[in-house]
């Protein structure tokens, strides 16, 4: 397996260089100031002339209103940032339509609360939702799941679009900071695969803490059907933003920190970084023939992608790119895949099947680069119309650039053309934007969204913490035309736009009796930091033991001397049992099942001082446990407003003295 490394894979030497950049240059160049952009004050250069949403007067807004009434055209996703969870928000009305807790602990549907969920979240209370993506089929979206990782726990969960829940959360062996995640788009999902920000010591066992040559990162490749964990490649540099192509060839991310640098300014070291490219057939062809190893006791096969490794060249590429990339998007049509270069004013476009050469050998990696566009300052994410644009947020400059892709590669042959079609300012300081089915091959170019990071003064004052702002922009025109403001509760970094259609035809309105979450699979594999927890819920028909099949059949069960079991059933407006009694410091298990079969019509259980709180839809049964505190009566009642007689809706549990 010790091949000496081929032509190819020494091609990034330190000689090679870009052409020279004629405007503002790298930000390190642009000064202190401009620095300053990148970590939240407002300077704005204004060297490049700018068109604005302003001087439009002779195009009217285009409708974007949605009455009372009538539905959005989209259904977006959006992540949750470090609140955790994600969201699903109308477009173009922008109404928030339902908040789907993820990783975190929540009280309006009892999220952290019914032991299912107890068993998905495992330890950790907390999450940072960065990525939500849905699984593919054949380059667009099939409806089965939308996928979320967690930067704080590097963790990753799928939800199911039939129920808007989570139905697993996996951790991943070995990482830190899971924050990229892109789904394989062809021929399925297929894999899901993430990126670890952070390099950290491999095995992270508290060895080699200050050996900054010792920090990896790894990408890992989950089956998204089964949520497994497949298998990680090790690399030399850390991996930030994630895509995969539209043939099932590659994924690839960016890596800011090929310095592996513990500050900034280390980070900072180099004018260039990497685009890193993993070729999943060569990689699995790899594993198969046993060139892997394992890191601590994880069991999963870790490639070594890094640049000596004697399978650089055909496991991984890096593509050279300037200094600390950030996004990395590919074009609707699959020819490109576009590295943003945050701190280099350039976007990076790639050409896939150049890539597909420098695999083979024929081309050096450098020369997969077909166009390298200078745009503004700050440019971190870029999407698609389906019309052959693309639209760049310049996060210090605060605005969108749209510009031609084909113009950008004929400016970089050397012809004199300039790609920039128009720009325009968002408020303010924009991430990433995100079009309608722009991560897909059906990109309609209707709409865009900005993700803003700042609202500074666009809504009333509400105190030092500020709503982020996300600008809703049509761009099925010539022009770009800002239509709304939205406050969104932080932070929110990405989004996905999804046509209605999709989801509503797998959507359910009523689940049934066999949606219940029947069980919890937990398995947990290595130990240490190398130790990795895999939840997954299984969904079936719970047996007529465990539940309540009529407002008659509720009981209560004793079943030990300290343990108590509760089938309790609701139906509009009453529970039964309308009382029931506990011992001090019995164990109990409440199983509450919903009887009412209309759509709608959810209730809530809450019982005062003993953390219980939870929602449970029609036909749905939930659990929750928990120990009976001090003798007394505790009224338990419903939460969620079911009826005219919903305040009426409730019962005692009585906690005897022991
Ligand atoms: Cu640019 Cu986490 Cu997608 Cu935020 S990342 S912006
Ligand atoms: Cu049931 Cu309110």
């Amino acid at each position: 397996m010790l091949a000496k490394p081929k032509d190819r894979r020494s091609s990034e030497n330190e000689g090679f260089s870009f052409p020279p950049l004629s405007r503002r240059g790298f930000l390190m160049a642009a000064g202190a100031g401009a620095l300053m952009g990148i970590i939240g004050c407002t300077q704005k250069a204004a060297e490049v002339p700018v068109t604005t949403s302003a001087p439009v007067k002779t195009t009217a807004p285009p409708k974007y209103e949605v009455p009372p009434g009538k539905w959005d055209d989209y259904i977006a996703f959006w992540s949750g940032g470090h609140s955790g969870e994600v969201r699903l928000i109308g477009i173009p009305s922008m109404r928030v339509l339902l908040r789907i807790p993820v990783f975190n602990f929540d009280c309006t549907k009892g999220w952290g609360v019914t032991e299912d969920s107890k068993a998905l979240l495992g330890d950790f209370r907390t999450g940072d939702t960065h990525h939500p993506h849905l699984s593919y089929t054949d380059g667009t979206y099939d409806g089965r799941y939308a996928y979320v990782q967690d930067k704080i726990n590097a963790r990753v969960a799928r939800i199911r679009l039939d129920y808007m829940e989570p139905d697993a959360i996996i951790e991943v062996p070995n990482v830190q900071g899971i924050h990229g995640l892109f789904p394989q788009r062809f021929p399925k999902t297929g894999y899901v695969f993430c990126n670890s920000e952070f390099q950290t010591p491999m095995p992270n066992d508290g060895r080699d803490f200050d050996k900054r040559d010792k920090y990896y990162g790894l990408h890992t490749a989950i089956d998204g059907e089964k949520m497994e964990v497949k298998w990680q490649v090790l690399t030399d540099g850390n991996q930030d933003l994630c895509a995969t192509d539209y043939k099932g060839r590659f994924s690839m991310a960016t890596s800011y920190n090929s310095e592996k640098g513990f500050v900034l300014e280390e980070m900072m070291e180099k004018d260039r970084d990497y685009v890193i490219v993993f070729n999943t057939k060569n990689i699995e062809k790899a594993i198969a023939n046993g060139e892997y190893m394992e890191i601590g006791d994880s069991p999963v096969p870790v490639v070594d992608g890094r640049r000596n490794s004697p399978l650089y060249g055909e496991a991984v590429l890096y593509i050279p790119v300037p200094k600390s990339p950030h996004g990395i998007n590919v074009t609707p049509d699959g020819k490109y895949a576009i590295a943003n270069g945050k701190l280099s004013p350039t976007c990076t476009v790639i050409d896939l099947d150049k890539v597909e050469e420098a695999f083979a050998g024929k081309i050096k990696p450098e020369e997969t680069i077909v166009a390298q566009p200078e745009l503004g300052l700050g440019p971190l994410h870029t999407q698609f119309d389906g019309r052959g644009n693309a639209y760049t947020t310049l996060f210090i400059d605060s605005q969108i650039c749209k510009w031609n892709i084909e113009k950008a590669i004929r400016q970089y042959r050397g012809e004199n053309v300039d790609p920039i079609v128009e720009k325009l300012d968002v408020h303010y300081q924009p991430g990433h934007c995100q079009a309608s089915m722009g991560e897909t091959k059906e990109a309609d170019g209707k709409w865009l969204v900005s993700l803003n990071k700042f609202s500074k003064d666009r809504f009333a004052p509400v105190g030092p913490l500020h709503p982020d702002n996300d600008q809703l922009i049509s761009i099925s025109g010539d022009k770009m035309v800002l239509v709304k403001d939205e406050p969104v509760w932080p932070e929110p970094h990405n989004c996905v736009i999804v046509r209605r259609d999709i989801i509503e035809r797998v959507v359910k309105k009523i689940p049934n009796m066999s949606d219940f979450p029947v069980k919890t699979v937990i398995t947990v594999k290595g130990s240490g930091n190398s130790r990795y927890r895999v939840a997954k819920r299984i969904y079936g028909r719970a047996s007529d033991d465990e539940r309540v099949t009529s407002m008659d059949k509720a009981r209560v069960e004793r079943v030990g001397e300290r343990e108590v079991h509760v089938y309790m059933a609701s139906r509009a407006p009453v529970f039964s049992p309308t009382s029931f009694k506990v011992k001090e410091g019995d164990k109990v298990r409440l199983i509450v099942t919903n009887l009412d079969k209309t759509e709608d019509l959810t209730h809530g259980v809450g019982i005062p001082r003993h953390n219980v709180n939870f929602i449970v839809n029609p036909q749905e049964t939930r659990v929750v446990e928990f120990t009976a505190g001090l003798p007394g009566v505790y009224w338990y009642y419903c939460t969620w407003f079911c009826h005219a007689l919903h305040l009426e809706m409730r019962g005692r549990m009585i906690v005897e003295p022991r």
